[in-house]
């Protein structure tokens, strides 16, 4: 395999230790097996962010190269266009979109700056992996520049119909960018079919067979490629966590209450708020589960410069506030909303200790969580998932309890059903469950992608022109990283 190059916009640096979010979970096994290049934003925003240039850094096979951005940049780019408006957008929640000019500007700017710090670090023959809605015009600019190499995009959320797409005032140009990639992966087969309508309505592409678009007398190459987690490894950790003293304390705290567990990033698009109204309708209808039930929802806190989601959290906090202050009793707290993250494997040891998983996102790409769920469970005696049908692992995981989120009559049904379900039945679901998350791995998933880049018939002859980066070029270390992946 050829030396593999991963743009994302946040880069797990070693240095920060684990974060919540679904890309590096599925990226970082991948590369620190492959080795290569890991490189985006730094995550400061400095007045000097041009000049400063690259950051280096190693650890274990991993080159991480990260550049500062500008406040303009960060506001335009990441919060307003990014986050502000593709980000709902993509979710289908296009009310929650707030479109300004500038900031789509800034968004292609940016990418251009991206691409312009990432030339020099480009080799002859590297894989250009791109990821997420970001960078969709980062192709076409890297194209621009002179860079022949295979690039390769996924897309880690779901691709919107071509009608919601059109919204964004930019679509067309959007779409024209990232069709300049040689291989594009969507997480299911509705968002390639989503994003072939888009590329033939709004940017003249030809739909020459089912994954393959014709634009400019160029082939590019479209494929399904469901975010994995690795279940053998969860299970493990999920095992030794469930024996630790944090999780133990947990399981004291409820003192023989049985556990649902929902874990999510504060995100609009996870269905917190929608959530929460199901379990109030449980507990108003199921009183005969009152004081036998509690419910942990951790939510990290996440991008908290974008203003919508300041104002979840608040509504969050305020519809847990009135589930504990109207539904409970002086002995029993029935919701314990925690707005911090936590180290992964305690997360798998509370899944493992939970006899309900809810994981119900008004629309998510995969959803990763969901996979972990399953694969901590004990086998003798598992819970039951109560899962979105609009999330992209229900496809997979279609023994779960799939509801509409959007119903919070549905989710007290299956939050009830799922309490009362017998051992057999919650045995059967589970096994179906296990061997669809036991199947593939993060590694089957990116070197699946790699493998179709790395033969992509859009693939040009050399590398990068020459002159803008000599041949075998080493990356300059300006900064070395001490800590290291063991
Ligand atoms: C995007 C797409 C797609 C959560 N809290 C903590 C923590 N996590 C971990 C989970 C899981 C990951 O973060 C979240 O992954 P998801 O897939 O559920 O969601 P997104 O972050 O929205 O991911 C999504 C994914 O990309 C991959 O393609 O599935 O649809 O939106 O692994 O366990 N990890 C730690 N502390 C926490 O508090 N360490």
């Amino acid at each position: 395999m050829n030396r593999i190059v991963v743009v994302s916009n946040r880069v797990p640096l070693p240095e920060k230790g684990a974060q919540a979010g679904g890309l590096a979970t599925a990226l970082q096994p991948l590369l620190e097996r492959e080795g290569g290049v890991w490189f985006g934003w730094s995550g400061s925003i400095s007045a000097k962010a041009a000049e400063e240039g690259t950051r280096i850094s190693h650890a274990g096979r991993v080159t991480y190269a990260t550049m500062a951005l500008t406040k303009a940049e960060h506001d335009g780019y990441y919060a307003n266009f990014a986050n502000g408006v593709l980000w709902p957008l993509f979710h289908s929640l296009p009310e929650m979109m707030r479109y300004d000019r500038s900031d789509a500007e800034t968004y292609f700017a940016t990418n251009a700056r991206f691409a312009d710090t990432l030339l020099p670090l480009l080799q002859d023959g590297d894989l250009v992996w791109v990821h997420d809605y970001h960078f969709l015009p980062l192709a076409g600019l890297l194209r621009a520049r002179g860079v022949a190499n295979p690039i390769g995009f996924f897309l880690h959320i779901p691709f919107p119909s071509a009608e919601l797409l059109a919204l964004a005032p930019p679509a067309g140009k959007l779409i024209a960018g990232l069709l300049q990639a040689d291989v594009i992966g969507f997480q299911t087969s509705a968002d390639l079919g989503n994003f072939a309508a888009a590329a033939t309505t709004l940017a003249g592409a030809r739909q020459i067979a089912a994954e393959l678009l014709e634009i400019d007398g160029r082939r590019v190459r479209l494929g399904v490629f469901p975010a994995e987690i690795d279940a053998e490894d969860f299970a493990a950790d999920a095992l030794r966590a469930a024996r630790s003293p944090t999780v133990e304390r947990l399981r004291r705290s409820l003192g023989g209450q049985c556990l649902i567990l929902g874990v999510d990033r504060l995100d609009p698009t996870k269905g917190l708020v929608q959530r929460l109204a199901g379990y109030r309708r449980f507990l108003e209808t199921e009183t005969g589960w009152h004081r036998r039930v509690t419910f942990l929802q951790i939510a990290p806190v996440s991008r908290q410069d974008v203003a919508s989601y300041q104002t979840l959290r608040a509504e969050l906090s305020q519809a847990a506030g009135e589930i504990n202050s109207e539904c409970g009793d002086p002995d029993w707290t029935p919701l314990r909303l925690i707005t911090k993250g936590g180290p992964r494997a305690t997360l798998a040891g509370y899944m493992r200790a939970a006899r309900v998983g809810l994981v119900t996102p008004l629309r998510d790409g995969m959803n990763l969580v969901a996979k972990e769920y399953v694969a901590a469970q004990d086998p003798r005696d598992p819970g039951v998932l109560v899962l979105s049908r609009f999330a992209g692992a229900a496809r997979q995981l279609d023994a779960a309890l799939l509801v509409n989120p959007n119903d919070p009559d549905a989710i007290a049904e299956a939050i009830t059903r799922a309490l009362a379900m017998d051992l057999r039945e919650r045995q059967t679901r589970w096994r179906a469950m296990w061997q669809a998350v036991a199947e593939s791995s993060p590694l089957d998933w990116g070197l699946g992608f790699l493998r179709l880049l790395q033969q992509s018939p859009g693939k040009r002859a050399g590398g990068i022109a020459p002159a803008l980066a000599p041949r075998g070029k080493p990356l300059i270390p300006i900064h070395t990283s001490s800590n290291a992946i063991n």
